[in-house]
């Protein structure tokens, strides 16, 4: 039916055309050629002069009209330091391409009235005119070597990177189909090294894990801050395509590509809260946020910067979207202070953890330390007698031995500490075995074993008089020893204090 429809459309607007064609042949046949000449010359001039008013207008006072919604002008100002001489390189372009803009337009159809045909008018035969010659060329090329000028100065300005010894702080974007992973180095200040072939479901961006440095690294969730007025240097890679790391609002935009490190270095000049409130003079920011809930919270209010994926590098190239906030120095490191370490938390003590054999790393001593003396400070102040025994979970004897491991001495010296803090306390430090061997070596091991965890502690000025060692071989099992889990559980130091548990003076 509607192709019918359209197919009668199409015949009789052939015919109509058809028609007006015969009548403007009759009508020259009555009037003469050159008066209708004359006549068409005459309106297409005057429809070229209201063409052009009626088109200047419009894309004078439609750029007036939506100018608030494009970056660089009204609310959408940069929130960067080189932002905003990026936007002043836009302005300045915008002026003369403006000018050469409106200028051609009005010669344009000015000339096509101007110059429309007339009885007995010739046009003039215009050979060579020099000087004319010389002004087109040169006004273009002085304005070109300006915009290209300031374009090189902005360009070297942007695109360059820290120098030695400034202050600055760096992290690091990951692209991926479909999501990117921040990387924020931890306390230490310096991003650990990766390598794409170490790459598993459990370390996504390949961060090689036996390099110190990775160790307080942090990939933190959804939302993402960072101070305001500090120097930030982006290191941009991808995983898989061509992603496009693009804070519109910081007026930073650079490729993410796969194999080949990329960088940005930026400093937000303004903070979420500051550029909310500059949004608040717009009316259209006033609006509800949500159309559904007039009474609801402003559109101002709910402003955020966010980061993009600028290339369409699949599907689901819109769910990159990430919120960035820019925040205070003091608000910034309260943030920080709560991110994790994606290795401590999500990779240490699991199957792919290359640092398995070290039970405690520098990183993790402090961590251990404050959990030991408030574990020994509730068993000191518990009235409960099981609560008296604690475990030393993390010392380590060689194989059928009573040496102790290197990375023991994290454990002990807690103790040490815990023993100074109480100086009149006297602890009993038990060994025990599982039951694989003979009960008679397993006994000798656990006594021997018990030993050396005093002899440790009074090298370390505790007096010997404060310590018990016993080894009870596998004769107290504090699991039974039937899985090879359970008979880990049973290979175990305690020490169980004995009283005297009052804090130094000192
Ligand atoms: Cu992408």
């Amino acid at each position: 039916m509607t192709a019918l429809i359209i197919l009668l459309c199409f015949i009789l607007i052939t015919i109509v055309l058809v028609q007006i064609g015969k009548v403007t042949e009759l009508t020259a046949q009555i009037k003469g050629e050159r008066e209708v000449l004359r006549d068409n010359s005459k309106w297409n001039g005057l429809l070229s002069l209201i063409f052009l008013v009626v088109f200047l207008g419009g894309v004078i006072i439609s750029a007036y009209e939506f100018k608030n919604v494009m970056l660089g002008y009204g609310p959408h100002a940069a929130a960067s330091k080189h932002g905003a001489m990026l936007d002043a390189l836009f302005n300045l372009t915008l002026v003369f391409t403006g000018i050469v803009f409106v200028g051609t337009h009005i010669a344009l159809f000015w000339f096509a009235y101007k110059y429309r045909y007339q009885e007995g008018r010739k046009a003039t035969f215009l050979a060579h005119d020099n000087r004319l010659e010389v002004w087109w060329t040169a006004i273009p090329a002085v304005v070109m070597t300006l915009l290209v000028v300031r374009g090189l100065n902005a360009w070297n300005e942007v695109m360059a990177d820290v120098k030695e010894g400034e202050d600055y702080m760096e992290i690091e974007a990951t692209g991926q189909q479909f999501n990117w992973s921040i990387r924020y180095p931890g306390p230490d200040n310096k991003l650990g090294t990766r390598d794409y072939k170490l790459t598993t479901a459990g370390n996504p961006i390949g961060q090689d894990f036996t390099d110190s440095k990775n160790w307080d690294d942090m990939i933190p969730g959804q939302e993402l801050y960072l101070p305001v007025g500090k120097k930030v240097r982006v290191r941009i890679i991808a995983k898989d395509v061509l992603h496009n790391f693009y804070l519109p609002h910081f007026r930073v935009k650079m490729d993410a590509v796969p194999g080949l490190p990329t960088m940005f270095v930026f400093t937000p000049s303004k903070t979420t809260a500051e550029y909310r409130n500059e949004l608040r003079k717009y009316p259209e920011y006033n609006e509800p946020f949500d159309p559904a809930d007039p009474t609801g919270p402003k559109r101002w209010e709910k402003f955020d910067y966010e980061l993009a994926c600028a290339e369409l590098c699949g599907k689901g190239h819109y769910s990159m979207r990430r919120v960035l906030k820019i925040v205070t120095q003091e608000e910034y490191d309260a943030w920080f202070k709560k991110q994790e370490s994606y290795y401590l938390t999500q990779v240490r003590g699991k199957a792919d953890d290359p640092n398995k054999d070290k039970m405690t790393l520098p990183i993790e001593a402090p961590i251990r330390a404050k959990a030991f003396g408030e574990s020994v400070k509730k068993a000191v102040e518990s009235t409960n007698a099981t609560d008296k025994t604690l475990q030393l979970s993390f010392i380590n004897f060689e194989t059928g031995s009573a040496k102790l491991t290197e990375d023991s001495k994290y454990e002990l010296d807690n103790l040490v500490t815990a023993l100074n803090t109480y100086p009149g306390m006297s602890i009993a430090i038990a060994g025990h075995t599982d039951n694989v061997g003979e009960p008679a070596a397993n006994m000798s091991l656990s006594v021997e074993r018990a030993n050396a965890v005093a002899n440790y502690l009074t090298t370390r000025g505790i007096s010997g008089g404060r310590l018990k060692a016993n080894g009870f071989g596998d004769t107290k099992p504090a699991v039974p020893n039937d899985t090879p889990e359970n008979r880990a559980k049973n290979r175990r130091t305690e020490f169980t204090i004995l009283g005297g548990g009052t804090t130094n003076p000192s």
